[in-house]
Parts: C-alpha cells; structure tokens; sequence
C-alpha cells in the first residue's frame, strides 16, 4: 500500500526551510525515523516517519520551504503504524519491573496496619485547661482507644479524617497543624531491634569519639591556627555509628552501594572510624588540615583533595542537602530510562539544624515528595545549637521541621527520647509530662544540658506536681541520665529500619541530641561548643571517664590515640560489620567506561559556510546535539538540563524526539498533541525539565556529571541557561562541581552584555567567563562561529568522557542571527581555537601602518567590521584574532611566566600570546563583550602596547547598536579607539582619531559606563 508521509503540525511556524535530507529514494523507512530536518529562524527540529515501508520517492530538497502537510515523501507501508511502535526491550523490561514494584507498593500501603498498640497513648490523654466539659473529652477519647485497639491505627486515622471532613463540611474551623505532640514517631512497642551486640558497639563508639577529638586537640596544640570541630562529631556519634554498623552498604562489584553525604564539620569523626577500620594511620591523623604535604587531611569532605575517600562536598551549607535530593532524584532517572539496576540503593544526607536554615537546605524538598523519592533520608542532627548559640531558642526546631516536612509531603520520623524515658512517658497518665514536653522551648532545652540533674528536676519536672510526682524516686543522677533519642542506638536503629523500609516517599529522621555530647563543663550544651577545639587536661580526663576510654591518665595527658590490636573483638566486629555491608565508606572509585568522542564528520556541517543563511550560535548548538543524537554511542548518554527554557534556545524539538523526564509518565493529552514539538513526558524521557530552578538544575547536572563515580556509568550533561543565571546564581554549586570533579558542558546561552539585547540589568551578562575563570578545572570559550563551537565541542568530550580528564565546560551562545563562514583551511586553526586564539583574518595591503585587533564572541563581528573599515578609510592594516578564550590563554601565560622565573638558567618557554602576538606588528586592541578584565587577562604575556575594551557597568535594554555604542564596542568606536591607540604609539597622527570621534558622534566627555 502507497502512502504519503507529510508535514506534520509544527507549531506557529510556517514556510520553514528544509536543512537536511537524512533519506532517500529506496531506503527502508521505519517508524520514528528521522526523515528530514527543518530549521526557522529561531530552531531546528527532525520530522520523524510515522509509517514504515521502502522509500517510493522523496519529494523534497535542501532549500525548500514546507508547512503543515506538505508532501515529504511517498512509501510502500509495511502497514504498521505509529502506535505500534516498539519499546526497545530493555526499557520495556525496566518500565515493566518498575510498574510491577509501584502497584504492589501502592498495594502494601494500603493494607498494611501499624502494629497495634497494646496500650493507650499518651497522645490522646493530654489534659487541656480549655476543655469545658471533660467527661465528653474523655468519652471520645476511649472510644478512639478502643478504635485502636481493636481495628488499628489505620482505622483509627480514616474515622478521624472522616470527623475533619464532616466538621468542615458543617461550616467549622478546623485548626490547623501539621505537628504530632514532642515525642518520639516510633512508639516503643513498634521499635525493630538491632541484632548488633550494644556493649561492643558502645566500646567502638567510645574510641572513635575519642580520637576523633585527639586529633582535633593535637592538631590544634601543634597549630592553634588550625582549627577544627570536636562538639558537632560529639553530638552525631550515634547517629553514623548506627548507620556504619547496621545500615550502609558500600559499592563493590555485586552492588552499587549507597551514598551518604555527610555533614561537613563531622569530618573528624569520619576519619577517626577509619582509623580504627585501618584505612588511614596516625600520622595521617595527625596531618589533619596540613594538605599541602600530600597525604594529610582535609579539614572537611573534599573529594578534589582526597579523591579516593570523599565522595560528596557538603561543608558550604545548604549544598549537601539540596545535592542529596537530586542525587537521588537522578538515581531514579537512571533507574527508569534502564541505564542502571534497581538495586533498592539509598541516598542518606546528614545534615545540622542551624543548616535547615539556609533556604537551598529546604528549597527542593517538594520535589523530593512530588518525586516520590523513596531512596531518600535525611538525618537531622538537631543538637539546637548552631555556632553562635541556640537555633530556635524561643520555638521548638524539631516541631518547626516537623511541619515543614510533612506539609510537603515526607515520611517524618521523630527521635526525641532515649529509652530511659520509655517507662515515664507510659506511666504518664495525667499528660502532663507530654504537655511540659511540648511547652518547653529549645533555650531552655540548651540549658537544662549545661546543667545538672537537680536543674532539670527544678525547672522542669518541677512545672506540675504530677510531673514532680513521676520522678519522685528518681535521684539527680537518675535524672541526668535520661538520655536524648539521638544518643539512644536502640531508637536510632529503629528510626534507620522504618526509614528504609518506607515507600512512596522521601523520609526525614528528626533526632534531638546535644552539642558537645561528653565533653563536659566547657564543652557541652554551651554557646561556645561549636568551636571548642581545644580541651584542656581535665576536660580530657572527663571525657576519657564518660565514656570509659582504657587510656592512663599519663596517656590523656599526652593525648594519644587509641587503637585496640587487630585481633580484638572492638577491632575484629567492626571490621565484620563493614564487610557484611559489602567494604567500606565513604569511598570514591570509579569503573565507568569511556565514552569514544564521535568521529569529526558528525561535526562537519558546522565546518562549512552557512553561506547567506544567518544563524545564531545558540542554534548552531541544538543543530549540533541533533546530530549527536544520531550517534548510537553518545544519544543514550547525553542528558540535556533546562531551566524552564528550551523554547527561548529553540530546544522545544527536544521534547518530541527524546521526551521529557517525568517519573510517572505522562498522565493528561498535553494540549499540543497533534503538533510535532509537543510537550511530551515519558518515564524514560531523556530532558531533565527543572522548571524555574537554576540551582536545582546545576544539582541535576552534579549528579549527571558525577555518575562516573556514583554509578560507574560515564554520562554527557549538558545544561544549558541564561547565562547571568548560572554562575552568578549558583556560584557555590558550580564550586563545588569543580571539588566533585564532575564533568560536562555547562552552557551560558543568550550570553553577552549587549548580545541579549531587550533584557536589561538583571538579564545581560558581561563576567561569567571571569567567574568560571575562578574555578581550577573549568575550562571557559566565549565562540564566535560554528565551527569554533564544533571544535570546542568535540574536543570536550574527548577530554572529560573519553580520556576522562576531571575538567567541565562551560561555553557561552549566543541569540544574534549572522551567517557564519567556513572553517579557515590553516592547520594551526584548530590548536589555536582549543589554545585559546588564531588568526581569522589578514588585511595587508597597504603595508605602511598594522594593528593588531583581538575580538571575541560576538564582538569579534564588530572587530572585524571595524578592520574592513580601517582599511578602506585609512589605509591601515590589521591582523584579526579571534580569541575563544581569554581564560585558557591567560591560564597558559602564567605557567609559562612561573616557569620562566623559577628557571632563570633553563630555555625559557613562550607563552601562546607571545607565540601568536610576539613577532606581530604594531600595537594590540581586543574587546569581548564581557567587561575589560575578561581581556585584560592577557594582558602581562606579550610586551606590546595593549589596550582592552569591553562592556563594564550594569547592562539596560536597548537594542543590540545602542547598546554596543553604549559600552564602545561598536564598529565606529572600535574604528575610533584604533585610530588614537595608533596615534597614542606615534603611528599616525591624532587628527584621524579626531576626525573619527566627530564622524561617529562620539561624546568624550561621557562619564564612563560604570557611572551610568
Ligand atoms: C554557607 C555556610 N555558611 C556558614 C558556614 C559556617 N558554619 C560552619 S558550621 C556552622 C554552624 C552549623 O550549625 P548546625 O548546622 O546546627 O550544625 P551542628 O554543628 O550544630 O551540628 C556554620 C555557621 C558554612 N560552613 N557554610
Ligand atoms: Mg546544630
């Protein structure tokens, strides 16, 4: 049977151009083909085959303009057609596994009961002064009891979501909350237990505490400059120990392992672990913090400096928590395009309570819960102290956090109490001690643990008689020693068993702990805890004491280590446990295979003139990942990240082709359907669509460009934004990118401070290629044409996915349409687009007068426009540099230099400025549109006369010619400051650049952009 494929709807678009013919006459066509490209102004997009069959004729050529329903080309169908298209077997074997797990988990929640509660809770007995008729209360109150007793908990939420319902539709006002009273989530009835052997655990727990605060003192005895934490770790003891014993399992080659990002300013106590585990020795204990030697170390998680050990950046606040959801977010990602196993994996982020408040800690957790992602926990360590003092003196921080977690949809697990307040809080039958609980504020929480026994009976038992009444036969000491959940590795191992056990959503474990735990008078529970770093002899006995160290007092005093023998059962059981868990963590390895660069000819179109044709290079850019798509080897790895604008970068085909990231698929016809751009959400889309989220977009790209380490699977991510909203956005991240070692393309698109031209202050960037210049393993090019974008391209990908160098791109496009010329046949071209620069262009005719002009970006244009000028109106001649990176020559001008100065005696080096510049003639001019100290860079690498212009001072919408006049990088002030410079040198005389300043309107009293 004969049919006609045609044009498809494509949107508002209309008589667009076809670019490319991927078929031709003969050709076995199957569904979702490419068949041709088409390309407006703004985007270049495929037309998939929507029928399968042998090419009858192709009815279009390169140059004609089509519309909805032009004819294409005419098939013999093979009478298949586009819905039964086949899912790749993988990917359906994947989807099909994950659907089966989803609907049986689904299942799970609904007919699972909690385990019934032999006794009333104490949450439903709680007297309230504003009860006005009690026996009522109390009447309502034994029939929810009874509810739970004999039908459970679940049965007893449904009648109490029932009552909520009925009230409102009656017309009353429900309050509102989102908090359960201040006890423990897990009663203790329903706690799991450990199979671990406690004493022992105690005993390793106790050493690693110790020397993880030995080498902070010792460290600090040595260096008081050092600094260091020893009351953070103190409070958080339990909390990775339970985890280190119980729960973590490490990567190895049966499993992919979990991922634990720990809180930065624990590292003391991450170290100390592996000392006793044998990992590290004491004298690279005692060079924690001096890393300019190699071997010591780092005073935090940095996996740049200790590559083989730290897997995840946490320190900068806010970033560890942010990273870990969408690390694993992106786990799913993996999981549901079938690039990775479902192993059941973990992502665990510890995390401070004074860190809640940095708004990145708390700003993606809705994504967590929308996402569904239940291979998330978090760990609160709420010690109620940050560094200054108490984090929610006058409120509750654990009840705050509470509610924030759950209002956006998380599994919230409360470890408030340890066990040795069990039976209290059972035999609290007034509720009087849950209302004290509840009515006491973090300050005086803080307090009462600076303190004494007698304080707590005083203050705070002392509150009812009722209360006063339950400890009655407790001694001071009985009451000091009623312990905080957080310290309690009973209620943390329960708290870890339900948190991995729970689906459907992301859990927080919210633990109540004490800052300085054991460290005594000077160290625990007081506002100066956070940066005790040092302890004096009787501080260390304490500690030695409360927590039962088997050191001599002569061994304190000398603040040694301690290190049981191999073949002791602290040592042997440790190491046992870790081995159960499949090795140790943390641990940064990697297996990932390389990725072959693409052959050159993928990149070929972009190595020829586009002739009349004008484009921008941003679409030059998507015309490239088009084709890369085509690549068997490189599609399946490239992941594309936007933040919310893919139509601003014509990308929209995208969404079609390779389908949008949605974890459930797509549940609703999106309203573009029928066109062939449409909104498309696939489980296994390949687009990470961030929405408006930068800083969530740059922690998906982490994720993606670090998968070589955390998955063993080597990834292509590219991001792509508006350029002012990435490294001035999310400058920390992009930090900590360059420590994770990630690797990929960042790209600045709409880049330039007069290229984008309607945008205004906040939209025009003229300094993100200074600050990726402050990043080490960024490497930075501002392109001006396509085939400058081809080479830069490639050759990343050959650096970071084939040689798997640990550096990332970031390239900057641009949203001016020009056409773009061929590549220059030089052999030095390429090298001098990699190194940085090479000469485009030659005017050399008059031979009298030669400058030496440097553009890049778009400015280049300019540049080039001006030396046409020069020439024709001047008889000057130049030399035309295009120079795609400041950054890498400026990089390669100070090893030289450093070089040349520290080997005086040695054949010194040339810098590739001097190499390009050195024998030139006449003086240098360059401009970029960023602002002058992007060119300024290379300033001190030739000693020629050099001058720099450039865009410095807030951008403001305009159009692009104003704009440009604005700032002096136009043509005609290009012109004009080439003309003084060269009168400047004693070239030429002044009256030409005079001449040019009244030719071109040049006010020189205008007051400097910057003042404007
Ligand atoms: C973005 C950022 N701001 C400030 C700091 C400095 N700083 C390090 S720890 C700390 C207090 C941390 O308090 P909390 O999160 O409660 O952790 P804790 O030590 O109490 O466990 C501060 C302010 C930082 N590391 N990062
Ligand atoms: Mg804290």
């Amino acid at each position: 049977m004969s049919e006609k494929l045609l044009v498809p709807d494509i949107g508002d678009f209309d008589e667009v151009e076809v670019i490319e013919i991927l078929v031709k006459q003969g050709d076995q066509l199957n569904i979702n083909d490419p068949v041709i490209t088409i390309e407006s102004d703004k985007s270049s997009v495929e037309i998939p085959s929507t029928v399968s069959g042998k090419i009858e004729s192709v009815e279009v050529k390169v140059g004609d303009k089509v519309s909805k329903g032009s004819l294409i080309l005419n098939i013999v169908s093979s009478g298949e057609n586009k819905q039964s298209a086949p899912i790749p077997k993988d990917t359906e074997s994947i989807i099909k596994q994950a659907e089966v797990a989803m609907t049986k988990k689904e299942e799970e929640v609904v007919v699972s009961k909690q385990p019934t509660q032999k006794k009333e809770q104490s949450i439903i007995q709680v007297t309230n002064g504003n009860d006005i008729d009690p026996l009522e209360t109390k009447d309502w109150l034994e029939s929810l009891s009874e509810v739970i007793s004999k039908d459970g908990n679940q049965r007893a939420h449904f009648l109490i979501k029932e009552l909520i319902n009925k009230a409102y539709r009656e017309g009353a006002n429900i309050p509102y909350t989102q908090n359960t009273p201040y006890i423990n989530t897990i009663p203790p009835e329903a706690e799991v237990k450990s199979n671990g052997d406690q004493n022992i655990e105690r005993r390793i727990r106790s050493l690693i505490r110790w020397n993880a605060a030995a080498m902070v003192v010792r460290a600090n005895k040595k260096f008081p400059e050092l600094g260091g934490h020893i009351g953070t770790f103190a409070s958080a003891a339990t909390l990775y120990d339970v985890g280190m014993n119980h729960f973590w399992r490490a990567k190895n080659n049966k499993f992919g392992g979990d991922l634990v990002y720990f809180q930065g300013h624990s590292a003391p106590g991450v170290y100390s672990r592996a000392f006793l585990e044998g990992r590290l020795n004491e004298k690279q204990l005692d060079s924690f913090r001096q890393e300019v030697k190699s071997g010591g170390l780092s005073s935090y998680p940095h996996p740049w400096l200790m590559p083989k050990f730290w897997q995840f950046p946490t320190v900068s606040m806010g970033l560890g928590p942010m990273l870990a959801i969408y690390q694993a977010r992106y786990m799913k990602y993996l999981i549901n395009r079938g690039l990775i196993k479902d192993e059941g994996r973990k992502v665990w982020a510890f995390l401070g309570d004074g860190e809640m408040d940095e708004p990145e800690s708390m700003g993606a957790i809705g994504l967590a819960a929308r996402e569904k992602l239940d291979n998330l926990i978090f760990v609160i360590n709420c010690n109620l102290q940050r560094l200054d003092g108490p984090v929610r003196g006058n409120g509750k921080i654990i009840q705050e956090l509470e509610g924030s977690f759950r209002g956006a949809g998380w599994n919230v697990i409360k470890v408030i109490w340890g066990s040795y307040w069990d039976s209290l809080i059972a035999n609290d039958k007034t509720g009087h001690l849950v209302k004290i609980m509840n009515e006491t504020v973090d300050g005086e929480y803080q307090a009462m643990k600076a303190r004494n026994g007698a304080y707590v009976r005083e203050k705070f038992f002392g509150k009812y008689p009722e209360t006063q009444e339950l400890v009655s036969s407790f001694s001071d000491k009985d009451i000091w020693r009623l312990n905080r959940g957080g310290h309690d590795p009973h209620k943390v191992y329960a708290a870890y068993d339900k948190a991995t056990k729970n689906q459907g959503s992301p859990t927080v474990i919210i633990a109540k702990t004490i800052k300085g735990y054991g460290m005594g008078k000077t160290g625990e529970s007081v506002n100066t805890t956070h940066q005790t770093k040092k302890l004096d002899v009787d501080d260390l006995l304490y500690y030695r004491d409360r927590f039962d160290v088997p050191l001599t007092d002569e061994q304190v005093r000398n603040i040694e280590y301690f290190k049981p023998d191999e073949k002791s059962p602290e040592i042997k059981y440790l190491k046992e446990r870790r081995l159960n868990l499949g090795g140790y963590l943390p641990e940064r390895t990697t297996y990932a295979k390389p990725i072959k660069a693409p052959s050159k000819d993928i990149f070929d179109f972009m190595k020829v003139s586009t002739g009349e044709k004008e484009m921008s290079t941003t679409m030059a850019m998507v015309r490239m990942f088009t084709n890369l798509l085509r690549d068997k080897n490189i599609s399946p790895r490239l992941v594309p990240i936007i933040p919310d604008e893919a139509r601003t970068f014509g990308m929209e085909g995208f969404f079609q082709k390779i389908g949008i990231y949605a974890h459930e698929g797509q549940k609703y016809e999106p309203e573009d359907a029928a066109q062939l751009s449409s909104y498309r959400e696939d489980k296994s889309g390949q687009v990470l669509e961030e929405g408006i989220n930068e800083a969530g977009a740059m922690s998906s790209w982490i994720a993606a460009a670090t998968a070589y380490t955390n998955h063993d699977i080597e990834m292509i991510p590219i991001y792509i934004f508006y350029s002012m909203f990435g490294f001035q956005r999310i400058g920390d991240l992009a930090w900590a990118a360059g420590d994770s070692q990630a690797r990929g393309f960042l790209i600045g698109a709409t880049a330039g401070r007069t290229t984008l031209a309607g945008e205004g202050l906040q939209h025009q960037d003229g300094h993100s290629h200074l600050i990726a210049s402050t990043i080490p393993n960024c490497v930075t090019y501002d392109p001006t044409f396509h085939y400058e974008l081809a080479v830069i391209f490639r050759e990343g990908m050959r650096r970071m996915h084939e040689k798997k160098e640990n550096v990332f791109y970031y390239i900057t496009t641009m949203n001016e349409n020009y056409s773009h010329p061929e590549m220059p046949k030089d052999k030095n071209c390429e090298e001098g687009i990699l190194k940085g620069m090479y000469k485009i262009k030659e005017f050399n005719k008059f031979k009298k007068t030669k400058i030496q002009l440097l553009g890049s970006g778009t400015i280049l244009r300019e540049m080039m426009a001006a030396a046409e000028v020069l020439q024709s109106d001047y008889q000057i001649d130049s030399e035309i540099w295009s120079v795609t990176s400041f950054n890498e020559l400026r990089k390669d001008g100070m090893e030289v230099e450093r070089y040349n100065l520290l080997n005086p005696n040695k054949e010194q080096k040339t810098s590739f400025v001097e190499k390009c510049l050195g024998k030139s003639e006449g003086p240098i001019m360059a401009a970029s549109d960023y602002m002058r100290m992007n060119s300024d860079q290379i300033r001190p690498y030739t000693n020629k006369s050099f001058y720099s212009l450039g865009t410095d001072g807030f951008g403001r919408s305009d159009t692009r010619k104003n704009l440009r006049k604005f700032f002096e990088v136009d043509k005609e002030h290009l012109v004009t400051y080439s003309l003084s410079v060269l009168a400047k040198e004693q070239l030429i005389a002044s009256k030409y650049a005079e001449e040019a300043i009244k030719k071109y309107n040049i006010d020189g009293e205008k007051p400097m952009p910057t003042k404007l």
